[in-house]
């Protein structure tokens, strides 16, 4: 009898900051390994996500969106894509279609150099526009063809989500199965929990409060009633933003606390018990071993 055979591999997805990787990556796994938000600099981390079919396994590596670095957190971040650029099978270059359309080539070329790697081109956020106004903006690529592929889409609706799914497995190599079934990311829970704790906190504050804290779970065990206890600490850069983030009679901190609860919960499915924590760790952003203390060590 003869056995259909397995393919597998890397799928490294790439992009400008807020234009739904993670968003992708999200519905590709079905689960919610990477949080999304508005804002820019939500991904911080080469974050991995796996999806399993009967005869193929996808790893899927989301990453930090492509911008000039200026901290050294932002070259850790600018790293993790370097990093996951090394050697996918295929890579997904996403813009979108409510912005500058034109793909930063002298990034895919610098980094991308004279590798055989095939590179899709993903227009997200095709649901904001006209159908008959999507085709224009490949037109008006100078190099599409340095594309295998362009695919216009819509993650929000669905709209050629499937269709890139058949391309990507049509590319992939035969290979082994490299993750457990039962393991959608590499990541574990207490990075996961923090991250939903800094997703509150991307939809709460303003500004640069955000993008200037660090959330570290300090703390996490079950209680005999099958519920967890969780205490983790919000780190901000100076008095100034931890003033902002506990905020007026601790209405901001609460609120983030509030809603962090309910998304852990969802997560873990058991209550859960939160305590947050605000301190001033100055200038940990600029400061490498402060990186390294708050979980921005190896990618
Ligand atoms: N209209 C629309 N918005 C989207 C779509 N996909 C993602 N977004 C939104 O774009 C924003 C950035 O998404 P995110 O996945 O965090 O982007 P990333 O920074 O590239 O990872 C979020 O507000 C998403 O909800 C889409 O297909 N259509
Ligand atoms: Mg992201």
């Amino acid at each position: 009898m003869e056995t259909k055979p397995f393919h597998s591999g890397f799928v490294t997805i790439i992009g400008e900051p807020n234009v739904g990787k993670s968003t992708l990556l999200n519905a590709f796994v079905g689960a919610k390994v990477a949080i999304v938000s508005p804002k820019p600099q939500t991904t911080r981390h080469r974050i991995l996500g796996v999806k399993n079919l009967p005869h193929a396994q996808l790893i899927f590596l989301d990453t930090p969106g492509i911008h000039q670095p200026r901290t050294e957190l932002s070259r850790y971040m600018m790293q993790a894509v370097t990093d996951a650029l090394e050697s996918p099978e295929v890579v997904l270059y996403m813009t979108d279609v409510t912005r500058e359309p034109q793909p930063d080539f002298d990034f895919l070329r610098r980094h991308l150099g004279t590798r055989q790697v095939p590179v899709f081109w993903l227009l997200n956020k095709i649901d904001t526009m006209a159908a008959h106004e999507v085709l224009p903006l490949i037109g008006a690529c100078d190099d599409a063809a340095f594309f295998a592929e362009v695919f216009p889409l819509s993650v929000h609706r669905g709209d050629n989500v499937p269709e890139l799914l058949e391309r990507i497995l049509q590319v992939l190599p035969e290979g082994p199965r490299y993750f457990p079934e039962d393991m959608p990311t590499d990541r574990d829970e207490r990075f996961l929990i923090a991250e939903l704790i800094r997703e509150q906190v991307l939809y709460q504050a303003r500004e640069e409060v955000p993008h200037a804290v660090a959330v570290v779970v300090e703390m996490m065990e079950e209680r005999a009633d099958g519920g967890v206890e969780i205490d983790a600490c919000l780190y901000v850069e100076r008095d100034s933003q931890k003033r902002i983030l506990v905020g007026k009679q601790g209405q901001m901190i609460k609120t983030i606390g509030i809603r962090a609860r309910q998304a852990i919960g969802r997560m873990l499915r058991c209550p859960t018990h939160l305590r947050l924590l605000v301190r001033v760790n100055k200038r940990w952003k600029q400061r490498e071993a402060a990186l390294r203390r708050l979980g921005f060590g190896d990618h």
